[in-house]
């Protein structure tokens, strides 16, 4: 994954989605939890915009590697200064895109490994359950930022919770640690066409 990824597409309605069928790979979390980041670090560009304003995103926006395999970022949750019209718009894109996209293989869904799971997240990953089961992929980002051993004792209940509670396969990762983005990378390539 490297420089031929590109930007395809900014989606407000469902009717705006690509009408192929590529393999879609969707990062999904908090506001502010590192979509970004992790999107750019993956892909060593600076496709995905990064802002130190969280809830700007009101579309879902897709990136593209040579017409095999794409990224979708979704808009980040728990930001509630989007109006209530613009809200319901997203909500109900979202919801299609879910219940209808055939070509979701992947969906991640972030948490920030300070913070841990939070309860809209765990409504959300129940709510991804309906529609994707196996699909679901847990990853905890900015690791580098757990500085003591009470902030990675944090780290490894929520790799607990994630394991026995929820029953997915998780990641920990930190844009500033290369090892951790090759190995998240290297499992989202199996998902390339052979
Ligand atoms: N320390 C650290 N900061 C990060 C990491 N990933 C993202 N950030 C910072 O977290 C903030 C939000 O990141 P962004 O990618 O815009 O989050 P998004 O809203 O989920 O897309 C930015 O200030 C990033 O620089 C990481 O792995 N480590
Ligand atoms: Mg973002």
């Amino acid at each position: 994954m490297s420089k031929e990824w590109k930007f395809l597409i900014e989606a407000h309605e469902f009717s705006d989605l690509p009408k192929d069928e590529i393999p879609e790979i969707v990062f999904w979390g908090r506001s502010n939890v590192g979509k970004s980041s992790l999107i750019n670090s993956i892909t060593k560009t600076r496709i995905a915009r990064t802002s130190k304003t969280p809830g700007r995103t009101r579309s879902l926006i897709f990136f593209e590697l040579q017409g095999k395999i794409r990224i979708v970022d979704f808009p980040g949750y728990g930001f509630s200064k989007i109006p209530k019209r613009d809200k319901s718009k997203l909500d109900k894109l979202i919801d299609l895109y879910l219940k209808k996209r055939k070509n979701i293989c992947k969906f991640l869904l972030l948490i920030d490994s300070v913070h841990g799971f939070k309860a809209l997240d765990k409504i959300i990953i129940d709510q991804l359950g309906l529609y994707l089961q196996n699909d679901i992929f847990i990853v905890f980002t900015k690791q580098d930022r757990l500085k003591n051993q009470a902030h990675k004792r944090i780290l490894e209940k929520n790799n607990e919770v994630a394991d026995k509670q929820l029953n997915k396969k998780f990641f920990n990762t930190s844009i500033k640690e290369a090892n951790t983005i090759i190995l998240l990378k290297k499992f989202l390539m199996n998902s390339l066409p052979k």
